[in-house]
């Protein structure tokens, strides 16, 4: 097979904080099928980070947010997967506009299911780019 593989690409993706607990999902996928990530997606043209992850989130469980702000970035390379790609990945945190908001599985096909996971009881297996931060003792929390 000699197909050139894509270049990479930048993926925004989010902490959602609520209490001690983030907001993540098992995901349907091509890329790290049934492992749990948080909530995100690519960022489009003309997009910033924030709006990029307020839109996916949105999109995704039909929550809002507030104060968003910038963590990191991570530089990560698939090259086990079915279709090889490579992804820049940004991460934010932020809250919820409403803390009585629930979070819904507005897209079914590339997600089973969204829940609320205490940080230091995080579910397995982790999406690879989240278990090396997590492996790593990144935290998202303020005052870490
Ligand atoms: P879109 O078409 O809505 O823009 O994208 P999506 O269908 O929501 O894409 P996604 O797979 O959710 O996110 C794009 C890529 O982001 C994903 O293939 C790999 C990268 N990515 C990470 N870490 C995480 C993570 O924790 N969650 C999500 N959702 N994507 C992540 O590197
Ligand atoms: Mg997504
Ligand atoms: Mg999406």
């Amino acid at each position: 097979n000699t197909a050139k593989p894509p270049p990479p690409r930048v993926a925004v993706v989010l902490f959602l904080l609520k209490d001690e607990s983030v907001l993540l999902g098992r995901r349907r996928s091509s890329v790290g099928d049934s492992k749990f990530a948080l909530p995100g997606g690519h960022l489009e043209f003309g997009e910033s980070f924030e709006e990029c992850a307020a839109r996916e989130l949105k999109e995704e469980t039909g929550l809002e947010i507030n104060k968003t702000e910038l963590l990191t970035v991570t530089n990560n390379v698939f090259l086990e997967e079915p279709k090889p790609c490579h992804y820049v990945t940004v991460f934010l945190r932020a809250n919820l506009a409403n803390p009585e908001q629930v979070p819904q599985n507005l897209e079914p096909e590339k997600c089973y299911g969204w829940d609320w996971y205490a940080w230091d009881n995080l579910p397995n297996p982790l999406f690879l780019p989240l278990e090396k931060m997590v492996k790593s003792g990144f935290n998202p929390f303020p005052d870490h």
